[in-house]
Order: structure tokens, then sequence, then C-alpha cells
């Protein structure tokens, strides 16, 4: 059976595409769901796409992973770099956890480059646009198939 993967996106992700385009890109959040369930296919894996913008709703969408998915795939916009909760929510889910941000967080200014989320994470991938969450679903699918990497 195929394995699920959670890939949550937080505050402001939908507006993607509207504008700051020379930061995030010409992508709809849209436009990388349909690249994400093309690569999620061809790797055998389930998805379960969901974008919020409260906390709250995506402290539970990682409690709803626990025991539905074996990995997510999270980029949580500005809660990145302040949501305590987030982490320590994420810290409860027993798979594994992929960072994902479309900017390259470390050439921004100096509060973009704390990520709570990634002291949550098996990696953090920063600064491909859309192509991240490709990345991240490869990087899953290898992760699940070589657990000892
Ligand atoms: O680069 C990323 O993926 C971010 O997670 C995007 C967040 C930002 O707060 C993080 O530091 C890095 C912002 C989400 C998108 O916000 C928009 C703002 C204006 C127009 C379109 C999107």
């Amino acid at each position: 059976m195929a394995a699920t993967v959670f890939i949550l996106n937080g505050p402001n992700l939908n507006l993607l595409g509207e504008r700051r385009p020379e930061i995030y890109g010409h992508e709809t959040l849209g436009d990388i769901e349909a690249r994400a369930r093309e690569r999620a296919l061809a790797l055998d894996l389930e998805i379960d796409f969901r974008q919020s913008n409260h906390e709250g709703a995506l402290i539970d969408a990682v409690h709803d992973a626990r025991g539905k998915a074996a990995a997510v795939i999270v980029n949580a916009g500005g809660l990145t770099h302040t949501s305590v909760a987030l982490l320590d929510a994420l810290d409860a889910f027993d798979g594994v956890v992929v960072e994902v941000h479309l900017s390259n967080i470390h050439r921004r200014a100096a509060f973009r480059r704390r990520s709570y989320v990634a002291q949550a994470a098996q990696g953090s991938i920063c600064g491909f646009g859309g192509h991240g969450y490709v990345l991240a679903l490869d990087a899953v699918h290898d992760l699940l198939e070589r657990p000892s990497r």
C-alpha cells in the first residue's frame, strides 16, 4: 500500500502567484499541488495537501498525521520563525519531517534565518521555488526506502 505524506502549508501561501513573484515565483499553490501530485504518483506516494492561515489548524493537521501519514512536508510560512507550538506538534509526530521554503530564507532578513520547524525536521529545502516540494517528495521517498540514512 502506498505511504501517505501530508503536505502542510501555512499562512499566506494561498496568495502565491498574486503578489511578490520576485521572491516567491509565479506559480500558485494550486500549480505547486499539481506538481507534487504528479511526482507523488511517480513515487507511489499518497498525498494529503492542505493550507491554513491558522496556527491551531496546522497543529491539528500535524496531530491528524499521527497514525495516518509516514511523513509530513511542511512549509509553515511565517510561523516557521515564531511557532514553538508547531515545533512541539512536529516533535510528537513519529515519522519523517521535511521542511520546505520557496525562497532562500538564509539570504533574507535576519529574522527569517531562524526556523523552529527545522529543529523537528530530518532536513530542509529552500530557495528552489515550487520545485522544492518535488525535491522534498524525493527526499521523503528516499528516507522511507532507506530509513537508516
Ligand atoms: O519562502 C517561503 O516559502 C516562506 O515560507 C514564505 C512565507 C515567509 O513568511 C517565510 O519566511 C518563507 C510567506 C508566505 C507567502 O506570503 C506571501 C506574501 C505576499 C504575497 C504572496 C505570498
